[in-house]
């Protein structure tokens, strides 16, 4: 039982036995845990698994418009960022409409905003033959060509402490909580690296996001973001071919004007 549509009737299922429960969690998402710990738990292999596709540009788009699911509102995602620096990693996301936090999303929020759920799928070592089938490919139809080691739960927040669990995906456990500030149209989760295994921090996302109904919106459409470090950016392509050409030609120019000029001063002398 792999496929979403399987899982959305797990969570109108769900949503009707949790009816009247304090948590305002998105039952969609309890229930694509459960399914995702009962395959691994059955060592069941993953439907669907394609090349590691990673796009180490710190930030990128997301349609505007791409969205999933049966019901109105959706969360629209735009735009996915990873950034590193000082210890952590700084995952942000913006919205084409109003979001709120998913705990809020029972009863405070305006007809205009759209209550968040959904998964952040981290791939520490970038190697998709480690690690477990990540929420994203498990949810939607796209493929990240990750191998999940942890992932972050956005409706496990709370506005107590402002932060939301880092879980580890291979071991079902919580490492931590990560802070998370919440703007109008989108969000930024800082996870310490010690929450991550102590890793590096170089690794691949991607998410899965949606309303407190179902999933709405994968980010990318396919493939992942790289984190990048945010005080030393990985040199582009320009500066990396264009540096030594350039010093080959500037050393010529210079042998040539030096030729010019050593004439110049021999005609002279
Ligand atoms: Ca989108
Ligand atoms: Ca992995
Ligand atoms: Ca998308």
């Amino acid at each position: 039982m792999r496929n979403y549509d399987s899982i959305l009737a797990m969570g109108l299922l769900g949503a009707l036995s949790l009816s009247g429960a304090a948590n305002a969690a998105a039952p969609w998402t309890e229930q694509a845990k459960m399914e995702k710990n009962a395959q691994e738990a059955q060592s069941q292999p993953r439907a669907r698994r394609a090349a590691r596709n990673s796009v180490a540009a710190g930030t990128l788009t997301d349609p505007v418009g791409d969205t999933l699911g049966a019901f109105t509102p959706k969360a629209d995602a735009t735009q996915l960022s990873a950034t590193l620096s000082g210890g952590l990693l700084t995952i942000g996301m913006s919205f084409a409409g109003d979001i709120t936090p998913c705990e809020n999303g029972s009863g405070t929020v305006t007809p205009t905003q759209t209550p968040l759920g959904g998964f952040i799928d981290i791939d520490t070592d970038q190697d998709q033959t480690t690690g477990v089938q990540p929420f994203t490919d498990l949810l939607t139809s796209y493929n990240t060509g990750m191998g999940n080691e942890f992932y972050v739960d956005l409706c496990s927040y709370s506005s107590g402490d402002g932060a939301v669990d880092v879980v580890d995906d291979i071991t079902d456990t919580v490492q931590g909580r990560a802070a998370i500030g919440f703007s109008a149209r989108g969000f930024a989760v800082q996870i310490p690296l010690s929450l991550l295994g102590g890793d590096d921090g170089q690794a691949d996302i991607a998410a899965v996001v949606g309303t407190l109904n179902e999933p709405t919106d994968a980010v990318p459409n396919g493939g992942s973001l790289a984190a990048t470090a945010a005080s030393t950016p990985a040199p582009g392509p320009t500066a990396a071919v264009n540096v030594p050409v350039l010093g080959v030609w500037g050393l010529g120019l210079l042998s040539l004007l030096a030729g010019v000029f050593g004439g110049w001063r021999l005609r002279r002398g």
